[in-house]
């Protein structure tokens, strides 16, 4: 029975592998004697983006074989959790004894009961020899979408070898590169509404997620606004996400003791932020908000302690128009005459380096004596596309 078995996973495996197509099995590897290989449980790349699952998901061993489960992620904690023949508790039955491994790293495990690496943090492992073969997927308790599989095959039996898989796996990475250059850009841009007021609700992201990533960002990085204003900060990752103003000197969100900073924990401030004041979103989950109305021109810096990144939130006094070249505001006097976008002769240097000339290149405007300059023949002259935003007062121009 337990041979028949065994030859139905070979089976699904070799299918898994000729239906997918993606892997040339060059050099099968039909070793007897115990490999030990490794899966990365979170893996941080820098501080923008980490891996935030099982690397790879799919791991194809041979019985005897062990595998070390290890921690690489930044800051979260993790579990591998295989239910094995048992039948997996319901959410509201995982309780804080879950916390603790089921057995000890190092074990064997035949793929019958439960085996539970407990929370392990980052720079630790967990290591499993699978003595029996079979299909054993597991995941990590504290973070749903981090799933992965261990397909283990009787020994001597053909399977990917280490190089092989390798190189599937370095594929896969580069495809998750390209996965967060384009939301990355996707997320530059806030989108926003108008409010019965007149003032505008802007949203973007105090995180991001994808079934493989977490996307450590304020996205965007800076909002360019009016006084009256409101942001939304809404989040896809897979933590909690905080949006915090004006942190007191030395705040430390996390204690030597390992607790959390009580201010971290309630929201505070807010819904108007004054300029002044401390402002907490509190912890923000997945399907949660946060918003905050600006009432005071400035530029704000927002912060999450946590994960340690930081954005921009820039106030124009109410009413004045804007100006944002290639996704950068361009903080001047923008005024808005007969259809015309000018800002002062003064500021042209924020725009470009080209030497253009005052009353030769560009027409001269005066403005209570003071001397300005179109933005749409700045755009022309040097080439580029110019939008008028008028929901927002805001102009934009791309020059690349
Ligand atoms: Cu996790």
């Amino acid at each position: 029975m337990l041979k028949k078995k065994a030859g139905l996973f070979v089976l699904a495996v070799l299918l898994l592998f000729t239906v997918g197509g993606q892997f040339v099995w060059a050099a099968p590897d039909t070793s007897t004697s115990p490999q030990s290989w490794d899966v990365n449980v979170s893996l941080a790349q820098n501080n923008e983006v980490s891996l935030f699952s099982m690397q790879p998901r799919t791991l194809i061993i041979h019985e005897g074989d062990t595998v070390k489960f290890a921690n690489n992620g930044g800051l979260a904690p993790h579990t591998v959790t295989f239910w094995g023949q048992t039948t997996p508790p319901t959410a509201d039955q995982i309780d804080e004894s879950y916390a603790a491994p089921s057995a000890p790293s190092g074990s064997s495990w035949d793929g019958q009961t439960m085996l539970n690496s407990g929370i392990f943090f980052p720079g630790q492992s967990y290591t499993v020899t699978f003595t029996a073969s079979g299909v054993f997927p597991y995941l990590c308790l504290l973070h749903s979408s981090m799933k992965g599989t261990i397909i283990v095959v009787p020994a001597g039996q053909p399977i990917p070898s280490k190089d092989e898989q390798q190189q599937e796996q370095a594929a896969k990475l580069k495809e998750l590169d390209q996965q967060f250059a384009d939301l990355k850009k996707s997320r530059s841009v806030p989108s926003y509404e108008k409010n019965k007021n007149g003032s505008i609700t802007y949203t973007g992201y105090a995180g991001s997620g994808t079934p493989d990533l977490m996307i450590n960002l304020y996205s965007p990085s800076t909002f360019y606004i009016n006084e009256g204003d409101t942001i939304k900060w809404v989040t896809d990752s897979h933590d909690f996400q905080f949006v915090l103003i004006n942190l007191p000197k030395g705040f430390a969100a996390i204690d030597e003791k390992g607790e959390f900073n009580p201010l971290l924990e309630k929201p505070a401030g807010g819904p108007v932020f004054d300029g002044k004041e401390f402002v907490s979103s509190g912890a923000i989950m997945p399907d949660m908000s946060f918003q905050l109305t600006f009432a005071k021109a400035g530029t704000y810096t927002i912060t999450d302690p946590l994960w340690n990144k930081t954005g921009k939130v820039i106030v124009a006094p109410k009413g004045a128009a804007k100006l944002v070249v290639n996704n950068v505001p361009v903080l001047t006097d923008v005024q808005v005459k007969q259809g015309q976008t000018l800002i002062p002769a003064s500021s042209l240097s924020q725009i470009t380096s080209a030497k253009l000339v005052v009353g030769k290149n560009l027409t001269k405007y005066t403005i209570n004596k003071k001397t300005y300059v179109s933005v749409v023949e700045i755009v022309n002259a040097i080439g580029g596309k110019y939008n008028w935003d008028s929901v927002i007062k805001t102009a934009v121009v791309t020059t690349k």
